[in-house]
């Protein structure tokens, strides 16, 4: 059995980050269900993801989207973040919702067009500088429809050359993680579709070029851990995009379609050492709350995380060791479902209570009155939703 001070003191370093997005209005194409109470502005994003952290202790930091979140002053907008207790994290650059990127952004045949989405890019690059942000975060919606529809190589070669091009403007201690997304927006190809694909770019453009795994990105059945292993092996997982799926960009709570995906992705990034905030691997939460109140559901998912980590680090990794050795493929399997068996739940109750917060985060925000508050508050203005 793992030494249990131990696991719980690695829980309790563990850090989550939250994307702003999620707690703005979103929906599927069909229809976008407003919510009272929703932000309207990136202050009050960042105002309602403080409470996801002062609830669970462990998500410090909050992702922006440029332009959704985009103000004039990112040095204030760091300010408001450090005075609500938490800080601004990875910065994501949009560069799909736009008319010019009807045929792509930095992959596009229009060399205006390219060199649109390259200053974008760079504009992130100087939000980082103001807010203090490590990473920057690029998924690209580019690709084509159809067959013939433009050069499959040239795409690529000119993909290249916007990852160089922003790769030289990333000051010191900053990253480029490259997201990667099976299909969609884009339905014949797309041109950065899966890990290889990211980490041949990666490869090419730098050490601090890093692959992101969004969970949600993959065809049905694909073995997310094995990919996690993988790059983790080969030191280029900047991150995960955490999410569930049914079926395909589902972003849907993570761990809520399948946590024992989830409870394996994590046994690998613990097998590598990969957990502790200072491991290079950012820990992000990349979801939308189209039905459910969002600051409870980006805390459950926090806890979901947190839930899939505990079993992870509940593994007996001598016993596990062993069995592989020997050979024993039932012992070895064994020594996981044990761990993954475990109820936790009563150990991060005990660990919150530790650390000073309520043992059931969830249950304590809805008492907290801050959702009474905020539907009260946010009279006027336009709440927040993709695409404002
Ligand atoms: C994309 C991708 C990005 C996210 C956008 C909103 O599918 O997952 O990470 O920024 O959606
Ligand atoms: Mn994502």
């Amino acid at each position: 059995m793992r030494d249990l001070a131990s696991v719980k003191a690695t829980l309790k370093a563990q850090r989550i980050e939250l994307p702003s997005w999620a707690f703005g209005n979103t929906g599927t194409r069909f229809k976008v269900f407003g919510q009272p109470g929703v932000p309207r502005t990136p202050l009050e994003k960042i105002d309602d993801a403080a409470q996801v952290h002062r609830f669970t202790g462990v998500a410090p930091s909050v992702a922006v989207h440029i332009p959704w979140d985009k103000v004039g002053d990112y040095a204030d907008l760091a300010k408001h973040a450090a005075d609500a207790g938490v800080r601004i994290g990875t910065v994501n650059a949009n560069v799909f919702q736009d008319d010019d990127y009807r045929l792509g952004s930095v992959a596009n045949p229009d060399p205006r067009v390219r060199s649109k989405a390259v200053a974008h890019l760079m504009e992130c690059v100087d939000v980082m500088d103001a807010t203090g942000s490590r990473d920057l975060k690029l998924w690209f919606a580019d690709g084509t429809n159809y067959p013939g529809q433009d050069d499959i190589r040239l795409r690529q070669d000119r993909l290249a050359e916007a990852l160089a091009e922003v790769y030289t403007r990333l000051g010191s201690g900053q990253r480029m993680l490259l997201e990667y997304k099976l299909f969609e927006p884009s339905f014949y190809t797309t041109d950065v579709p899966d890990w290889g694909t990211s980490l041949t770019h990666c490869l090419a453009t730098g050490p601090n070029a890093l692959v992101v795994v969004d969970t949600g990105h993959h065809a049905p059945g694909t073995n997310i851990e094995f990919i996690v292993a993988m790059l983790l092996r080969a030191n280029r997982l900047g991150g995960f995009d955490f999410n569930s799926r049914f079926y395909a960009d589902d972003d849907l709570m993570v761990g809520a379609a399948d946590p024992f995906q989830l409870f394996r992705i994590m046994h690998e990034v613990i097998r590598a050492d990969a957990l502790k905030p200072t491991g290079g691997t950012a820990f992000m939460l990349d979801q939308c709350h189209n039905i459910e109140p969002k600051i409870p559901a980006q805390i459950r998912s926090v806890m979901n995380v947190q839930e899939a980590t505990a079993k992870a680090l509940l593994i007996d990794a001598d016993v596990l060791v062993e069995a592989q050795q020997a050979g024993d493929v039932l012992a070895a399997n064994g020594a996981m479902m044990d761990a993954y068996n475990t109820d936790v739940r009563p150990l991060l109750a005990e660990l919150r209570e530790e650390t000073g917060l309520d043992p059931d985060p969830v249950a304590a925000y809805r008492r907290s009155g801050y959702a009474k508050k905020i539907v009260a508050e946010r009279v006027g203005g336009t709440p927040a939703s993709w695409g404002t």
